[in-house]
């Protein structure tokens, strides 16, 4: 049976007065039991019994990550350790870490998100998922595999890296559903074709891909390559994990948000006022029934916008936009917003250039330089010379016309569409640096 809960499809209605109802308990919990809420709540003279409706939380105060970071490690928690069966943390690569509790209700939510997260893909209990995201304090890994057991399919708990083996075991164990990184899927991609294997040859149909920023350019060519379907999923540890949005088989247009959950706004990054529906601006969500760490208007950072009508899939859960980027990740060049995704779609208009590619920032004097390394692809370098593919070609790409021609477009490319100068640095294949987990694509050497 398809797992398909209520709440997926209820009418707005319905859904305002459930979350309402679940926001005033959350409210109360949090002031309850968090010292730092109890605090902001008195700031803003506020009492959880004002709480009324879903409409009372502009009333609110938000919640930053600086929030999490200064009560790190358990000061946000609201219940005794007792209680707390799971604890995983952010990544922290921009600093301390923030670490999060789950109890054992806040699991069988999760799992339930992560279980309508697969449904939508199109899993069910007669496919074999194989799960590559990590595994560890990351939560894609344990949060892909409690949704997927939970709606019966079988998964192979293989977690990140190790390309190879996990090629090795699509083949072996028939495979039918990847998750992982999408950036990790096109290099399994890579070392399928070096290996000469066909991806047609295998069992698998669909990619659960998410946790990372990827554009929908970026979608058609791991479909067209895999020939897979490739859905989008989002959601971040502080939240849960993944889970907390996600896109159906049937329309690839928007990420349902588990809004019965975790209730989602839209806000204005610099003056934090709440924009309507349509309108993109940074992603704040509260926490509706979390037990372990209640988070009320937490401050995301990533930039979308919503969509409130039903779907084709027949879900009635506001979509959000594909994730842009995060607005800390926007990148200003001389005064010009630049996020990495509007440099990915422009590059994958073009056939001769590879999925792969890096950005350099640097600063040049007072002038702020952007430098784009991307790779050509085989068949593109193919169609003009003979020469072997070797590494040789590293010294002499450049001084081919048709790759002058080609960068000036891609250069004249970038400067319409996001009105910046690059410097385009064609570069040979599989020579930019692969992803296993999370891509890095960006590499800003500008003094801070
Ligand atoms: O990345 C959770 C996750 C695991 C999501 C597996 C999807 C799949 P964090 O490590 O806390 O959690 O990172 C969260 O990653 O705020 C976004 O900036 C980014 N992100 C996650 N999913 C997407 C996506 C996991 N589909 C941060 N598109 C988020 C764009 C995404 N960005």
């Amino acid at each position: 049976m398809k797992h398909w809960s209520k709440e997926e499809s209820l009418s707005r209605k319905g859904m305002k007065k459930l979350q309402g109802e679940r926001l005033a308990k959350v409210c109360e919990r949090a002031y309850a039991s968090v010292p730092f809420y109890k605090k902001v709540f008195d700031k803003a003279k506020i009492r959880p019994a004002q709480i009324k409706s879903i409409d009372d939380i502009v009333r609110l105060p938000f919640t930053t990550k600086l929030d999490l970071r200064d009560n790190y490690p358990f000061g946000m928690f609201a219940v005794p350790m007792k209680d707390i069966v799971r604890i995983h943390a952010s990544s922290g690569t921009t600093g301390q870490p923030t670490a999060v509790g789950y109890t054992r209700y806040d699991l069988e939510i999760w799992a339930e998100a992560m279980a309508r997260t697969m449904t939508a893909a199109g899993t069910t209990a007669n496919d074999i998922v194989q799960n590559a995201y990590g595994y560890g304090l990351f939560t894609g890994g344990l949060g892909a595999h409690y949704g997927a057991e939970k709606i019966g399919a079988a998964v192979i708990p293989i977690s990140g890296g190790n390309t190879q083996k996990q090629i090795m075991l699509m083949k072996d164990f028939g495979t039918t559903v990847l998750c992982s990184t999408p950036s990790f899927c096109l290099y399994i991609y890579d070392v399928m074709k070096q290996e000469k294997i066909n991806p047609q040859s295998l069992k698998l149909k669909i990619g659960i891909f998410g946790a990372e920023p990827w554009t929908d350019a970026m979608r058609k060519e791991i479909e067209k390559r895999m020939h897979i379907k490739a859905i989008d999923i989002f959601g971040l540890s502080e939240i849960t994990g993944p889970g907390v949005s996600f896109e159906c088989a049937e329309a690839q247009n928007g990420l349902h948000v588990n809004e019965d959950f975790f209730y989602p706004e839209i806000i204005d990054p610099d003056t934090a006022e709440v924009l309507p529906f349509g309108e993109e601006g940074e992603l704040v969500l509260t926490t509706l029934l979390k037990e372990g760490i209640p988070l009320i208007r937490y401050r995301v950072k990533d930039i979308t916008s919503l969509n409130p009508e039903k779907c084709i899939c027949g879900r009635t859960l506001v979509r959000m936009s594909r994730v842009r980027g995060r607005s800390d990740d926007m990148l200003i060049i001389r005064g010009v917003n630049v996020f990495p995704s509007q440099v990915e779609s422009v590059l994958l208009k073009s056939k001769a250039v590879a999925p792969h590619y890096m950005i350099f920032v640097d600063r040049k004097g007072r002038m702020d330089e952007m430098a784009v390394h991307v790779e050509v692809t085989t068949a593109f370098i193919k169609s003009f010379t003979q020469k072997v593919l070797s590494d040789d070609l590293t010294n002499f790409i450049g001084e081919f016309e048709e790759m002058k021609k080609l960068k000036k477009e891609i250069k004249e490319r970038i400067k319409d569409v996001i009105g910046v100068t690059t410097d385009i640095k064609l570069v040979p294949p599989n020579t930019i640096a692969r992803s296993e987990g999370k891509a890095k694509r960006v590499t800003d050497n500008r003094p801070r």
